[in-house]
């Protein structure tokens, strides 16, 4: 009798939203989640989460090869999860243990497995592209009706980067989101291992370089928002974000985003499980309440960026869903292709020729 009374209480504190159980460590992209989805898992769970951000698979794989970085959850794009997999730093996901795993798209899982060759590696958080996110009003100013808006050359071609230079022009930080970019500018293939071509796409942006503002990887939302920066290579959901901020502000900017029709990458972030985490039963629940449908619709309608998960979509604001820049049309995913995982060597190069594209040397 006492035994049950003494169960029942368990199982009832184990339920209640204030009942501290145990801690995560999250380690995701900055500006990638909804204001209120970790707040809202805290107060479902009690789970006392830390959440970091970074902007840059290069500084997340660093601190995974590195090990003991104390994280239970990151987000790595496909790419780079699957080189952190061959090294061991990620442990294999048990999808058995996330209920919501049903919610998730077969078809954009599928081609990220494609890329990793994995199938256990992690579920794609969301995907998107590469692309330009521009000012509308400024680059017809210095560019008139001629204003390339629909290919790389609006930035790469340096005359264009020259009359834009006093607008403010900037280019992630993303090597491996760039160089295949260029590459495709260039009319090469952009899933390309052929070392040459990264050659040639860090002397086409070594050409751009003087007439850039700056090569960073989260700063350009709030500067394209505000009318600081005028075109900037971004990541779609980012663009949208700088739109929607802009608008929100009523200052006037409008901001579009296009895919070149030179083609562009189509990248999936994934979440993913490091071989050393502490707290894998909380990283579980996480990734299954981030699964839950209305959970992932609240944060694809706050960043802008295409989900993973499919059961979302009734929840997903139309004009996001319907957006040719954020869901591709069939027509534009013609255009998109998916890089292969760079081995060591080719790494080398792309980490020189970008190197030597950051410190303008
Ligand atoms: C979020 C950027 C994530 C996209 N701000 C990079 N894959």
């Amino acid at each position: 009798m006492k035994k049950t009374l003494l169960l029942t209480m368990i199982g009832v504190l184990a339920s209640g939203a204030a009942y501290a159980d145990g801690k995560l460590n999250i380690y995701n992209w900055s500006d990638y989640i909804a204001e209120d989805t970790i707040a809202n898992f805290k107060a479902e769970t009690g789970i006392d989460v830390t959440y970091d951000v970074y902007d840059s698979n290069e500084v997340l794989e660093a601190k995974m090869s590195a090990g003991s970085s104390g994280y239970d959850l990151v987000v790595p794009t496909a790419d780079f999860l699957a080189r952190g997999r061959q090294s061991g730093v990620y442990a294999d996901m048990d999808y058995s243990r996330i209920a919501n795993v049903k919610n998730q798209n077969s078809q954009v899982q599928a081609l990220a497995n494609k890329q990793m060759q994995d199938e256990k590696a992690g579920l794609v958080y969301m995907w998107g592209t590469t692309g330009i996110a521009y000012n509308e009003k400024k680059i017809a100013e210095r560019l008139g009706e001629k204003a390339p808006t629909d290919s790389w050359g609006l930035i790469l071609d340096p005359a264009n980067a020259a009359k834009l230079a006093d607008c403010g022009v900037a280019i992630l930080d993303a090597p491996t989101d760039v160089l295949p970019n260029v590459i495709a500018y260039l009319g090469q293939p952009g899933d390309t291992t052929d070392a040459k071509l990264f050659e040639d796409a860090g002397a086409v942006l070594n050409k751009v370089r003087p007439h850039l503002r700056y090569i960073h990887s989260s700063q350009s939302i709030n500067d394209m928002a505000n009318g600081d920066i005028c075109a900037a290579i971004m990541w779609s959901g980012d663009a949208f974000q700088a739109a929607a901020r802009a608008e929100e502000a009523k200052n006037g900017h409008v901001i579009n985003y296009y895919i070149p029709s030179e083609g562009t990458n189509m990248w999936f972030d994934m979440m993913a499980i490091p071989a050393d985490a502490k707290n894998v039963d909380n990283a579980y629940r996480f990734i299954d309440y981030m699964m839950r449908a209305d959970v992932a619709a609240n944060n694809v309608n706050y960043v802008w960026y295409a989900s993973g998960n499919e059961a979302a979509e009734a929840k997903i604001d139309p004009e996001i869903l319907a957006h040719p820049g954020i869901y591709p049309s069939t027509e534009t995913r013609k255009n998109l292709f998916v890089t292969p995982v760079y081995d060591a060597a080719l790494d080398r190069v792309v980490n020189r020729v970008w190197s030597r594209f950051t410190s303008g040397s």
